[in-house]
């Protein structure tokens, strides 16, 4: 017998890449329900070579569900996930809306895998667990060796993030433009406030009264609440015209002395990290070749004579993957490998 596991949103980005990665790492499920909106009732979508029918996620009764794996956006979040949690199934939700709730854990399993003790063992708790935003998910992978070695002060990171974290609409958006630009000369912007295709664009999420916005927001909120509230963080998030991957260029002030070589090593033994930097052309990851894996890529570490005690690297990852499915199925993988969950019965 395994666990009974319900997919959230399985017709979208994230939720396809959800049930990819259960076949995939042969997760104990005895059931996978895919559910999305009523819009998708009965249409199918892959799991392994097996096709499931979705069901609509309004009449769904959760009693007997071990996991409730979220991607339908804050909305469906905020409406659904306290009333499935008090089924006794697990959420874990990969949306924002419970990432700063202070009874609910923001969980990266390298991390802080750890707090799940404390939270399971509280008898009242909402059984919401919240998964991190894509770019905070692969920069806390790669930040904790260093921290854990030299007490990271301040981040400084610009981001390079992909259409498909902006959900389904963004694939469609980069692809119809690109298309479109070899036929009509003037694409017009829909998901995405300029045009997408050959070009950058300096914000994603909505803008905050101090100018940040508010993707640039979660990167400090969630680190802090992730790794550690004394480190200081500044983000630019940019997206770029690149299907699948967000990269970073991270800028780090250490407490302590930490040389590249020094870094360099902590990070080849850290789990969920690949190294890959070489001093020459292509010595280095680009998103094209991080999509699929579930590694975070470290790549150009080098130091940051601007600062005392500083150091530069480049971080890629597959944003669908590290940065959403798969950290929730890791989630989920820790809460039975802990001994923290039981079947439903
Ligand atoms: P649907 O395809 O039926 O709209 P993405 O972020 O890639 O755009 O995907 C969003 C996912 O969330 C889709 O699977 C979508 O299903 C699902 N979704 C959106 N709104 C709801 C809702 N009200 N109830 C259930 N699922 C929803
Ligand atoms: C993006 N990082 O690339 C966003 C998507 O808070 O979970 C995920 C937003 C979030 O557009």
């Amino acid at each position: 017998m395994g666990y009974r596991v319900a997919v959230v949103g399985a017709t979208g980005n994230v939720g396809r890449e959800m049930l990819n990665i259960l076949d995939e790492r042969k997760f104990p499920a005895s059931e996978v329900i895919a559910l999305a909106s009523s819009r998708s009732t009965g249409q199918e979508v892959s799991f392994g070579d097996r096709r499931l029918k979705c069901r609509n996620l309004a009449d769904f009764d959760f009693s007997g569900v071990d996991f409730a794996l979220m991607s339908a956006g804050s909305t469906v979040s905020k409406e659904y996930a306290t009333r499935i949690g008090e089924t006794g199934c697990m959420v874990i939700d990969n949306s924002s809306y419970w990432r700063y709730h202070s009874d609910v854990p923001l969980i990266v399993p390298e991390v802080n895998g750890h707090v799940l003790d404390a939270y399971m063992a509280q008898a009242n708790r909402r059984n919401i667990i919240a998964n991190p935003n894509c770019s905070t998910a692969q920069m806390v992978v790669a930040l904790k060796p260093l921290h854990d070695l030299a007490t990271i002060k301040r981040v400084v990171v610009s981001t390079y993030q992909s259409v498909s974290g902006a959900g389904k609409e963004g694939i469609d958006e980069l692809y119809d433009q690109t298309k479109g630009m070899f036929v009509t000369d003037k694409p017009s912007p829909r998901k995405f406030p300029k045009q997408i295709a050959f070009n950058v664009i300096p914000h994603i999420d909505v803008f905050m009264e101090d100018g940040y916005t508010k993707e640039e927001w979660k990167m400090l909120a969630e680190t802090k609440k992730i790794l550690d509230p004394k480190i200081k963080v500044t983000a630019t998030a940019v997206r770029v015209p690149v299907f699948v991957g967000h990269s970073e260029a991270i800028n780090l002030e250490f407490e302590n002395p930490i040389s590249p070589d020094e870094a360099r090593d902590a990070l080849r033994e850290a789990p969920g990290i690949m190294v890959v930097d070489k001093r020459e052309p292509g010595g280095y990851i680009t998103p094209v070749e991080c999509v699929g894996d579930y590694n975070t890529f470290v790549s150009r570490i080098r130091e940051d004579v601007t600062v005392e005690n500083g150091l530069a690297l480049w971080v890629v990852s597959d944003n669908l993957r590290k940065g959403a499915a798969l950290n929730a199925i890791q989630i989920a993988e820790t809460l039975i490998e802990r001994g923290l969950i039981k079947r439903a019965a």
